[in-house]
């Protein structure tokens, strides 16, 4: 498995890494499933800060997962019953992202896209 880690602008950070070698565990896990054309959940809403691992499994083909934008995350999804691609995100940066498939998995590849949701954090009342 790869590992690798970037980070950006000191407030953002995000990080493609196996299982089992994280400084510390995320505070949320998300399932995510590709399927020849969608990803599901196609919405994903994070907090600002916090630490989520994304569980990507495909139920066809090879696909991939590119988040456009912070930290240019971009892997592969190994097909149906070979495994899963886990990646690590932690956003600064409030916004909307789209990821998107980023294998050619047929005709309806350039429609198989996403929203990563990133929330502010509420002020302290
Ligand atoms: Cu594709």
């Amino acid at each position: 498995m790869r590992s690798a880690s970037l980070g950006l602008a000191g407030a953002l950070l995000m990080a493609a890494s196996p299982g089992g070698h994280q400084d510390r565990p995320p505070a949320r896990v998300v399932h995510v499933v590709a399927e020849r054309f969608s990803f599901t959940p196609s919405e994903i809403t994070i907090d600002e800060g916090s630490r989520v691992e994304l569980r990507i499994t495909s139920e066809d083909t090879t696909h991939g997962f590119r988040l456009i934008g912070p930290g240019d995350i971009d892997v592969e999804i190994p097909r149906r019953r070979r495994g899963e691609a886990r990646v690590v995100i932690e956003i600064g940066q409030p916004g909307e992202y789209i990821f998107e498939c980023s294998k050619l998995c047929g005709a309806g590849h350039g429609f198989m896209r996403g929203t990563l949701r990133v929330r502010a954090k509420a002020a302290a009342p």
